[in-house]
């Protein structure tokens, strides 16, 4: 009786847990297209046809290689429309001694997970993913006894654990461990990036794409501009045109924004690392090479490691961490539902109008366009944490539940109540037009503070503070903007708060059924 090895569809590698040290004739991997994965929320058009040209391409790998691949495609018949309705079907063709899976990314599965060595006849083991750096044993006992979990006591952790970017005598590199002060230059006129390789959908992602048309046509997004990685080999070609042509200017310039410049120098690699295509430390391993090199200046690369060994890793400890009651969180108590312009891109605001369109198009934006434009709006609109999280999930072909909801529910939510964040990152007009050029296109100005025509993030930035005085006030980092609230003429503080409510009532709330069917 052969091993069987379940791989889900983010566990895209030949270097997993369960498949170390199995030989070829003992062993049937299993990759399952289910229905039950596919619409758990109504995910982008292009992130189902991402996954699912992914797996069909690293099936026919294995197969190549000589491995055995039992290959369950949606459309088959018989398709139980779950992992665990799949590999009990699985066990009974092919009679396995064992089944060996690595560990799910997501609570949702590895809670079903675990239920199968009770549901099924044969052994089950279910194994760490070491795609990570951190295991969640490590986090945990870094995290016990502190009240705040900070990413940047964490990452110091990461830095000396890897000896990325250390000297000989354990230093960091250049003196300090952090140069996000190096990472916000605004944009200047005309900034634009070499582009990203860009891969024409070959046969079998042609047939992904007619399938999702087909059985998922009315999700949101458009397949148009498919372009992304499908096969490791594609994925390595990205990330060299990044080493090669972007990384110099992915410091100075992470923080900047510019109308219709979709990828600037940001590496755009994350669909890629997240489905297993990459391995994270590699690529830390080659920015340090770049520094080392002197094609890369140390803020580029510094900056490219914390994302990696340091957010990255430290987003999914969090996650582990703080489940089941992060998906419940609201601190904030916020209750507004998503207004419907987050789908239709229809708004005045250029800056969300511009952040929309490249959801749509390409299924990503970039951080700060996650972070301080769609998010800071998410979060002084006060719009309910778990319609924003639906959004986050359905819309970025990078989106799984592990690494979608810290960053939406603790980073821009600030719904755990500060655990990850310092403090909001609330902000006003004034960030959006120093750090992009959406204000010179846009019906509103961010230099008008109330009224007609006012930027609408100016009124909703002193309304979400004030609704809020009473937890923020005795918040070091941000308590003392107070003073500038109550310095303002009683008429002053009431035209902000009247011009915030007259642009909320605008507001018309999405309808559910965008983000998950009936
Ligand atoms: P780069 O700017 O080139 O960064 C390099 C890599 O660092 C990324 O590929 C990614 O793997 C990692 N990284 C950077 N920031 C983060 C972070 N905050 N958390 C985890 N990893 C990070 N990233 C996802 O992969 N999936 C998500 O669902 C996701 N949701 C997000 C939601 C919000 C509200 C915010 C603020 C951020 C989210 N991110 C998410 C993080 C980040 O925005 C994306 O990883 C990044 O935009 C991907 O583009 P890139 O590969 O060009 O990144
Ligand atoms: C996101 C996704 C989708 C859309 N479809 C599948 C699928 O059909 N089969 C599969 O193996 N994985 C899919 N995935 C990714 C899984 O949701 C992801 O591997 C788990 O949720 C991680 O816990
Ligand atoms: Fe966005 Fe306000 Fe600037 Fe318009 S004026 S682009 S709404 S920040």
């Amino acid at each position: 009786a052969p091993v069987l090895v379940p791989i889900l569809g983010d566990q895209l590698t030949r270097n997993l847990a369960s498949l170390r040290g199995r030989t070829k004739d003992d062993t049937v991997i299993l990759m399952m297209e289910v229905w039950d994965e596919a619409t758990y929320v109504r995910h982008h058009k292009q992130k189902i046809v991402l996954i699912f040209s992914a797996m069909r391409h690293f099936a026919a790998e294995l197969e190549d290689a000589g491995w055995t691949v039992d290959y369950v495609k949606l459309d088959d018949e018989d398709n139980a429309g779950s992992f665990t309705g799949e590999v009990a079907r699985a066990i009974e063709r092919h009679d396995p001694r064992l089944v060996s899976v690595v560990e799910a990314g997501e609570w949702r599965v590895r809670e079903d997970m675990e239920q199968w060595a009770d549901k099924f006849a044969c052994e089950v083991e279910i194994l760490r993913d070491d795609r990570f750096i951190c295991s969640q044993a490590e986090f945990d006992d870094w995290a016990e006894d502190r009240d705040a979990l900070r990413m940047e006591f964490f990452y110091r952790e990461m830095r000396r654990k890897t000896e990325l970017l250390m000297t000989d005598e354990g230093k960091p590199e250049g003196g300090e461990w952090n140069y996000d002060s190096e990472n916000r230059k605004p944009p200047k006129e005309g900034l634009s990036a070499p582009e990203r390789p860009k891969f024409e959908p070959d046969e079998i992602t042609q047939a992904c794409i007619a399938l999702v048309e087909q059985r998922f046509g009315d999700h949101f997004g458009s397949l148009e501009k498919f372009r992304w990685p499908v096969t490791r080999d594609e994925a390595e070609k990205a990330a060299d045109a990044f080493f090669a042509e972007r990384i110099e200017k992915f410091g100075p310039y992470q923080d900047a924004m510019v109308a219709g410049e979709d990828d600037l120098f940001h590496s755009m690699l994350s669909t890629s690392i997240n489905l297993g295509l990459l391995d994270p430390l590699e690529l830390c391993q080659r920015a340090e090479q770049s520094y080392e090199d002197r094609k890369a200046p140390l803020n580029s690369v510094e900056g490219f490691i914390r994302q990696l060994i340091g957010w990255r890793e430290y987003i999914r400890c969090f996650y582990w961490h703080q489940m089941p009651h992060l998906e419940k969180a609201n601190a904030l108590n916020a209750q507004r539902g998503l207004p419907d312009f987050y789908w239709t891109g229809e708004t005045d605001m250029a800056c969300l109008a511009d952040c929309i369109r490249s959801t749509r198009d390409n299924a990503h934006a970039h951080h700060i366009q996650r972070l301080m434009v769609l998010g800071n709006f998410a979060l002084i609109a006060g719009i309910n944490p778990r319609e924003v999280q639906d959004w986050y999930l359905v819309v970025y072909a990078d989106a799984y539940q592990w690494v979608e909801l810290p960053n939406v529910a603790a980073m821009i939510l600030y719904a755990d109540g500060g655990k990850l964040a310092s403090k909001p990152y609330a902000a006003s007009g004034n960030y959006i037009n120093k750090m992009s050029n959406y204000c010179s296109d846009c019906t509103y100005s961010p230099h008008k503070k109330t009224g007609e025509g006012a930027c609408p993030f100016n009124p909703l930035y002193w309304h979400f503070m004030d609704r809020h005085r009473d937890r923020l006030e005795k918040n070091h980092r941000i308590g003392r903007i107070y003073s500038t609230w109550d310095r303002m003429d009683a008429d002053k503080r009431q035209d902000y708060l009247d011009s915030a409510e007259a642009f909320l009532d605008t507001l018309t709330p999405a309808d559910s059924s965008w983000a998950r069917n009936a």
